[in-house]
């Protein structure tokens, strides 16, 4: 009876457990992995569809070859074993036995490398692409670069939407977390799409395990890979270099369209680009200027400096900051040309440049009623800083016109739009 009872109150305690994790539990990730899931993504590319196949081809062959040798082996072990009374035989050199197990295990690789080589040469064929994208890898984030085709000149910048709560565990995690992006990369469905790989600081990898498609992106060179989705819908990949802290923070949306919604897409997106390239000689007031920099401020800096400007361990609070308060020119270094640990931020246009800075000297217990313009930035880079600054380091500007952003965009091969909203 004493036992009875004890056996289910474990039982109880072990119900309640599932229970609890039922409550916790994740669904299936739209695009990405499933719950338990066991084979490959399921494949949307006749790329992947192939690797699928390969995949378990050689596994089954590397599975009937593991039985049949271990079965020989233990076989003969077994039965012709010494308290058996049998006598080992005596032959040397068999001509036959030679030949036989050269040949059958040369069929068998010519057998797997045959396919396996159609498919790695197909995935290396980056020709006659409909769209070409520039994926740029950077700590940690991808830039999208359309190079060529319908939607050529779209540039943007792709970061985590994960909020902060739910990465320190203080909001329940969704079923995308940390895969979901504010910009996903958007194409057309059943169109040959040309990934021109590259990264600005150290190596990343661009990879979406539904298409079949792995590729480093390396700083300084530039790689390619492609992919045409059969299908319409989101899928999700990651970089898949370790490229630091946040290597798991810069997940990789592509979201394949029909050919009149991606049209559209277009239209859209080249409007809002239009609306946003700013013009570097506009002269903005105190309140843009904040609004704006509030925003870059955001998906830029409040991942060291956290959002309330305090700062936490090695990054210092720009809450109270000498340099926030001091002389601009300190600032706009620092901004330019990076320190230490600070990264460079020249990859943002002047006016994000601004506003940011603008928004720090007025955040927070900061309330030096400065406000920087654009134009500040633009001879910054050009080397002349206010208030007597020295000179800015040898990448950090474009010295011969200082024309704004389009410089800047043709030196870092990047669009002005970087980063930003
Ligand atoms: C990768 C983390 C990181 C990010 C992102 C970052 N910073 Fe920093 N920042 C640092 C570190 C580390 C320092 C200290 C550098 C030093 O003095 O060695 C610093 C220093 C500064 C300083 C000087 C503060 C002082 O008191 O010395 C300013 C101003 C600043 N950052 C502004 C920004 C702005 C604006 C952004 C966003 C555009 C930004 N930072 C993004 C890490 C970061
Ligand atoms: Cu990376």
């Amino acid at each position: 009876m004493k036992m009875w009872k004890k056996a289910s109150a474990a039982c109880l305690a072990g119900t309640s457990l599932l229970a609890s994790q039922a409550a916790l539990a994740v669904g299936d990730m739209p695009g990405g992995p499933a719950v338990r899931q066991l084979n490959l993504t399921e494949p949307v590319t006749k790329i992947a569809e192939q690797i699928h196949w390969l995949n378990w081809m050689m596994l089954i062959i590397c599975t009937v070859i593991f039985v049949a040798v271990f079965g020989v082996m233990f076989y003969s072990v077994f039965k012709h074993r010494k308290s058996k009374g049998a006598k080992p035989a005596a032959f040397h050199e068999s001509i036959t036995v030679e030949v036989v197990w050269t040949v059958i295990p040369f069929l068998i690789v010519i057998g797997m490398a045959l396919p396996a080589t159609k498919t790695v040469v197909a995935m290396k064929d980056t020709t006659n692409s409909d769209i070409t994208i520039k994926a740029t890898g950077y700590q940690w984030k991808w830039g999208y670069d359309y190079l060529k085709g319908e939607g050529e000149g779209i540039s943007f910048v792709s970061n985590l939407t994960t909020p902060r709560e739910q990465i320190n565990n203080q909001a329940p995690k969704s079923d995308t977390y940390l895969m979901e992006v504010d910009n996903e990369m958007v194409v057309p469905v059943n169109k040959k799409i040309r990934i021109v790989t590259t990264a600005n600081d150290v190596i990343h990898a661009w990879m979406i395990p539904a298409f079949g498609v792995k590729q480093d992106a390396i700083p300084g060179f530039v790689r390619d890979t492609w992919f045409r989705a059969e299908r319409t819908g989101v899928y999700r990949g990651q970089c898949a270099e370790l490229c630091g802290k946040e290597h798991a923070f810069m997940p990789i949306v592509v979201r394949v369209v029909t050919d009149t919604e991606y049209t559209q897409w277009v239209n859209e997106k080249k409007k809002a680009m239009a609306a946003a390239a700013d013009d570097p000689n506009k002269t903005w007031t105190m309140d843009e200027l904040r609004t704006r920099g509030e925003k870059v401020y955001a998906s830029n800096c409040a991942v060291c400096h956290q959002a309330n400007g305090k700062g936490a361990g090695a990054f210092p609070a720009l809450d109270g900051s000498k340099v926030v308060l001091g002389a601009k020119a300190d600032q706009m270094h620092i901004l330019l040309e990076g320190k230490n640990a600070m990264p460079s931020w020249k990859q943002l246009s002047d006016t994000e440049l601004a506003a940011v800075m603008t928004y720090t000297r007025n955040a927070w217990g900061n309330k030096t009623g400065e406000v920087i313009q654009p134009a500040e930035f633009v001879n910054a880079r050009a080397g002349k800083f206010p208030e007597g600054g020295g000179k800015p380091s040898a990448d950090a500007g474009k010295p011969e016109d200082g024309k704004g952003e389009a410089a800047q965009a043709a030196q870092t091969g990047a669009s002005g739009e970087r980063a930003a909203s």
